[in-house]
Formats: C-alpha cells, structure tokens, sequence
C-alpha cells in the first residue's frame, strides 16, 4: 500500500508531525537531505509504525498515493526553493507540495504562481506549537492554491490540535496568507512573552518577590482571564529547581535569540503603515538583551538611581496584572488590524474569527482570550479594530488605572518596560480626536514646503504658507510614502 503523505525534513517539527499522522491511522513516506538520519529515525521513534523510510527523493515519490502530497518541514529560505526545483519534474499535474516551514508569505506567494503554471499545487501553511505541538497537536494554518485544500484537509484537520470538538486548521487564504498569518502569530507570541517578562521583572526588581512568591501569582493569573500556556509555562518554569535545588531561571543568561519572524511582522507593518508598536519593542527589547556586555558597562557607567518601591504590594501586583492583560489586548488588536489591511493589499481574503479560533489551541499563543476574539468576529466580521468590541473596549476601561500605575512603577524605579509602555502610548494615540501632528504637517511645510490640509477647508485640499517671507510659492508633490 502506498503512503498518503510524503515528508521532506526529518529535524524536530518533521519527526513528530510523521509520527503524530502515522498515529492517526495515515501512512507516512520520509525523507531526510542525511539519510542516516531517516534510518536512525526508524530504527528509534518511528520502530513498530507504519512510516516508510526512503533515501531519495525519487523513491519518496514512488512510494506516494496519486495525487501526491509532499510536505517539507525544512530550514526556511533557498533549501524550500531547492526542494520545489528538484520535486517538480518528479510530481504530476494536481501534485501538492506544502511548506510547512516558517517561510517568508512573499517567497510563498512567488513559489506558489510559479508552480500553477506547471499545475502543481501549492501550500504555505504555518505549523505551530513546537516540538509537542507537532507531537500532539499543533495549530496548522493552510493558505496557498485553495484546489489543494479538499486534498490535504483530512489528514491536517485530524493531526491539528482540536478545542471542543474543532479542528485548530481552516483554510486561512489565498496566496501567502497561511505564512502571513504565521508571522503575525509569531510576532504576536513575541509581544506575549515579553509582556511577561516585563511584569516578571517589575514584580522581582520592583517589589522584591521571590520565585515561589511569582510561580503563585503567575499561577493564580492561569486561572482567570490571562489563562494562556505562555503564562501556564511561566508559573512551571518559576518552580524549576537545577540538579543542586537552585532555580534554573536565575542561571540562565539574559540574552534572547531570535529567528526573524517576528522581524519580519514589524517590518510589513512599516510596509503598509499600520502601527504593530508592541511586537516592534518586543523585537527591539531582544536585540537590546542581546547587546549584553555593552549594557554590562552602561551599567557601571550610568548607574539607576537606588530607589525601593514603597506601599501597597498586593495592589501592585493586581495592577501589574491589569497592565499584562490591556497590553495584550492591545498588542492582538495591532496584529488583527495589520492582517486587515495586509488582507486588502495583498488580496488574502482572511477570516479573523477563522483565525482566532485556528490559534485557541495546538499553538504557542493558546489561550482562553482567543474565545473572546472570536465572539467580536463573529458578531461583527468587518471590526475594524477589536478595541471597538464591547467586551474589550469594557476590560481596557477596567484595567486603564492599574495599567498606568504599573508603568509609572517601572518608570520610577528604572525598569524598562517597552511593550507595557509602548502598548499604553498606543492606546492613548488611538482614541485621541487630536494629535500634535497639525505642529508636525506646519513643521513639514515651513522647511520642505510638504504642504497641509486646513480644518476650516475640506479635506483634500492642500495648501502652502510662505513661513518666512523669504519662500517661494512652490510647493513640494503630495505622495504618502
Ligand atoms: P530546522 O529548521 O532545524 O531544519 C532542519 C531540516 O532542514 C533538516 O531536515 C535538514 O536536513 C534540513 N536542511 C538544512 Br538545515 N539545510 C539543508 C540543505 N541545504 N538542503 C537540504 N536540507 C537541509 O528544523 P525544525 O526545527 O524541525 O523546523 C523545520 C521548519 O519548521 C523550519 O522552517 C522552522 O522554522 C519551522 N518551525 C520550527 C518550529 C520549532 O519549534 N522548531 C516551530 C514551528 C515551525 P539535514 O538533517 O540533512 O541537515
């Protein structure tokens, strides 16, 4: 019997999704670039399954059902370019291959016209959920050529994670749109994880609390609204004690890597002008660990005033943990607000309920929140921006004042905090009528002649002033960048 699915890449992310089809009944074809590894992978993890292990590309297609799906889950970049060059003069008419690496949504939406025009299907879907996602359960976000979807559905739908009875795997979109939808997920899993370390570190440097103390508060936040595995691991990871009984989290260097996902969001949001603030200092606060032992000197060369936080502790914490969930909202409302427009100019067709859902489980970002994003798509699929949903704009009205103290906590005692500050300056600019940018558009005109639109004329209109006296009448070509 032939297998069903054909899998390229044997790190991590291959090994697991192979076994996690295989457990659920779908036969699995491998292949690894290292053959050695395709035989230790049968002989160990896959021993006693269905997998069928091959050492090239050409018995991998042999071994496929017509017509064949070929999945790769290899290093992002030239090696998926290399795959598709060397697989398609193997494959057939309405032959699929889906990339289910973190691919760049441009490189997918190229990958995928070039090869329509040789027929062949493809997908760029998003896999997240890590190595147990895989495993068990990830969340899979499919977009690409929808002809391949009814093809590739069963066997996505049943590995993804499910919540009550629902696949964590839709159809996200056209073109580029699964990848697309994966980067935003990434960026928004940045902006999650350093929003936590920012109320972890207010809560260690600012009040002095222990790790206990944390793994309590953290665990307690897991069962109400900011119930979510990143806040469930960060309870566990506080508990963890090394071989000698000492917290393995005090061990560990402060220097954050990063793979360009979630780059790659806050660049695309320049891109098309849409405000993405939190997961941009979220990327920028990893860079800024990373500079280690120039902060170690600025440290020593210019030292934070030695200030203790005096008062209520207990209130403290419930407000760092309102600022935690209105940041949250805050840094989902970008993300949703950047797939929409990235929607229209790229022409993706996204379904934001359809998405929320895709992310309430399997994936690293999972939490009971997404529920909530959910319900305002569903009530109203055209939101232009969740902060207009009831439920929301009702928690961040709730959270506004313990928000603000925990900022100006950090802000008096010396702890940055980018995403919790940057998330509150957003908030604060987008329900503004006004802004200072009227100084600005004069500011524009008085040095460039940029011209300005006057509030006593309509809009569209532009106009030039002659600041000085000493100008000309010319004015600069109105464009937006
Ligand atoms: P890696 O991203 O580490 O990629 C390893 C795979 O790429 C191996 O099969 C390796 O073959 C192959 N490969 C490389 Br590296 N260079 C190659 C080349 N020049 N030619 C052919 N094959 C090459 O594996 P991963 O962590 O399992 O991730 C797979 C994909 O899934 C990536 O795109 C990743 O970004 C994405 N992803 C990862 C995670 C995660 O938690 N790790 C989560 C979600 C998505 P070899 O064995 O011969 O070197």
């Amino acid at each position: 019997m032939k297998a069903n699915i054909g899998l390229i890449g044997l790190a991590v992310m291959g090994q697991n999704l192979a076994l996690n089809m295989n457990d659920h009944g779908f036969k699995v074809a491998v292949y690894n670039r290292t053959t050695s590894t395709v035989d230790e992978f049968l002989t160990g993890p896959a021993k006693n399954t269905q997998i069928i292990g091959t050492h090239s590309l050409e018995e991998l297609i042999d071994n496929l059902e017509s017509p064949r799906i070929v999945m790769l889950m290899v290093k992002a970049g030239e090696v998926v370019d290399q795959y598709i060059d060397k697989l398609t003069p193997l494959l057939s008419a309405d032959d699929i291959i889906v990339d289910g690496g973190n691919s760049l949504f441009t490189d997918t939406a190229r990958r995928m016209l070039s090869l329509q025009q040789q027929n062949i299907l493809y997908i760029g879907a998003g896999v997240s959920g890590g190595e147990q996602g895989a495993r068990h359960g990830p969340s899979i976000m499919p977009g690409g050529n929808k002809a391949a979807w009814p093809i590739v559905k069963t066997i996505f739908q049943s590995i993804s994670a499910q919540v009550n009875g629902e696949p964590c795997c839709e159809w996200v979109g056209d073109n580029g749109a699964g990848h697309y939808v994966k980067m935003v997920h990434n960026g928004i899993e940045y902006g999650d994880m350093q929003l936590i370390g920012e109320a972890y570190q207010l809560m260690s440097d600012g009040l002095g609390l222990g790790a206990n103390e944390m793994h309590s508060i953290f665990a307690a936040w897991n069962q109400g609204p900011l119930n979510s595995y990143l806040i469930e691991i960060t309870a566990a990871i506080l508990a963890y004690k090394d071989e000698d009984g000492q917290l393995l989290l005090k061990k560990i260097l402060d220097t954050a890597g990063q793979k360009g996902t979630g780059k790659w969001a806050g660049i695309n949001a320049l891109d098309l002008g849409i405000p993405l603030t939190l997961i941009g200092e979220s990327v920028f606060a990893r860079c800024l660990s990373a500079q280690k032992e120039e902060r170690v000197k600025a440290a020593s060369v210019l030292p934070k005033r030695a200030l203790r936080f005096i008062g209520d502790k207990k209130a403290m914490i419930n407000a760092i943990g309102d600022a935690l969930y209105a940041a949250k909202i805050i840094s989902y409302a970008q993300g949703f607000r950047l797939m929409r427009e990235a929607s229209k100019e790229y022409g993706l067709s996204l379904n934001y309920g359809d998405i929320a859902l895709m992310w309430r489980g399997g994936c690293i970002i999972r939490s009971l929140f997404l529920n909530d994003i959910k319900q305002a798509y569903d009530a109203n699929p055209d939101l232009e921006n969740l902060l207009f949903a009831d439920f929301f704009a009702k928690t961040m009205k709730q959270a506004d004042e313990g928000w603000r103290k925990a900022v100006i906590l950090g802000i008096e005692l010396s702890i940055p905090t980018p995403a919790l500050s940057s998330a509150l300056a957003y908030y604060d600019g987008y329900r503004s009528e006004k802004l200072p940018a009227n100084l600005l558009q004069a500011q524009r005109d008085y040095f460039g002649a940029h011209t300005y639109e006057r509030t006593d004329q309509p809009r569209g209109r532009f106009f030039h002033t002659d600041w000085t006296g000493h100008g000309g009448k010319t004015a600069s070509t109105s464009y937006t960048v």
